[in-house]
């Protein structure tokens, strides 16, 4: 026998030994093009005495398929072993992770359900900058200029050079909104004004520095009181139930007159008074007012023919009353397991 066909039946049979790298050198070594033993002996058949040249010639083509195919079985041979050792630990009987499903934070549920009702009233949704001056904040309101409000420890001024309407600083309620609509001019107005607030209040159980408003406008002739208790003894009563209470008490704001607080029956007791209420049977989710005089001049409209009503409410109180939330906080540390299940 061929000296070469013997030494090849041996390396032929340590294939199935092979790791991965050997694999690969061992497969140049033998059908390399270049320096492969086997394309050697097969290149030198034609050198061999013709007697000896059949029978080394069958048996070299017939080394080469056995090397191709012991090749190819250890490299599917040692890809299994590799998908089976990334498994190795993992424990397959665990439940699965589950996928994320979003939901609509409690706030958000409780703005969608106002906004809508307002809308449901010919009310149109109206949006405005955070960053304001103090004449839009503040002075066009009818705020005093020596209003505690205005104080470098309530509000947060942005600091900067003052503008022609005075400072700058962070919005302490959605109102500017209103004085930039009433500004344009385009009368009759009926608004509803989401958006988010700032105060520099600190984070406690029942105050954000950062939270949400939603104020409304209805200016046009004519308007009266009666409109304002019966839009919002409507608005009550579509959002906590048609056989919800309510009731006005007498309040201020500078930027109404006459000015008032509405409550509503407590949900929880019904009106009977309980933890929920401190025992009133009432409580307040809104403060309103027929729009101040000054407040409409100051806005370019003639108080002696317009007339309006305002109102504004915090939606984060109505959430938390709603759904039971203690602490303001919740609704705005991120916890997902918390917010995800309200919406
Ligand atoms: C509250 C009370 C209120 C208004 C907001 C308003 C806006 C303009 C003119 C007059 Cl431009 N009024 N807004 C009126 C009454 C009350 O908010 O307790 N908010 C949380």
């Amino acid at each position: 026998m061929h000296p070469a066909l013997a030494r090849l039946a041996e390396r032929l049979a340590r294939v199935p030994a092979l790791g991965a790298a050997e694999l690969e050198a061992e497969h140049v070594a033998v059908l390399g093009r270049k320096s492969g033993e086997l394309t050697a002996l097969l290149k030198s058949l034609a050198t061999l005495p013709l007697e000896d040249r059949k029978a080394v010639g069958a048996e070299a083509n017939r080394l080469r398929a056995d090397f191709e195919a012991a090749f190819e079985r250890r490299k599917a041979a040692l890809a299994a072993e590799a998908g089976r050792a990334a498994w190795r630990g993992v424990d397959l009987t665990m439940p699965g992770r589950g996928r994320w499903t979003g939901s609509r934070h409690p706030v958000t549920l409780v703005l969608d359900e106002v906004t809508a009702i307002f809308r449901g009233l010919g009310f149109v949704r109206a949006t405005g900058p955070e960053a304001e001056s103090e004449w839009l904040n503040f002075l066009a309101l009818n705020f005093p200029a020596d209003h505690p409000a205005m104080d470098m420890h309530d509000t947060l001024y942005l600091g900067g050079d003052a503008g022609p309407e005075g400072r700058m600083l962070l919005r302490t309620h959605t109102s500017p909104v209103q004085v930039r609509v009433l500004r344009e001019g385009a009368l009759p107005v009926r608004v509803i004004i989401p958006g988010t607030v700032y105060r520099k209040d600190p984070f406690d159980a029942s105050h954000a520095p950062v939270f949400t408003q939603v104020e409304g406008l209805a200016v046009d002739e004519g308007i009266s009181f009666v409109d304002l208790k019966a839009t919002l003894a409507h608005f009550a009563r579509a959002l906590f139930g048609g056989d919800t209470a309510v009731r006005f008490r007498p309040s201020y704001f500078p930027f109404t007159e006459p000015s008032a607080e509405m409550d509503v029956s407590c949900r929880i007791c019904g009106g009977n008074g309980c933890a929920a209420c401190k025992g009133s049977g009432w409580m307040e989710i809104l403060g309103c007012g027929m729009v101040h005089p000054t407040v409409l001049a100051n806005c370019g409209i003639d108080p002696e023919r317009y007339t309006g009503f305002a109102f504004g409410m915090g939606p984060e109180r109505i959430a938390m009353n709603r759904f039971g939330i203690p602490d303001i906080r919740q609704l705005y540390d991120g916890d997902m397991r918390f917010l995800g299940q309200f919406g």
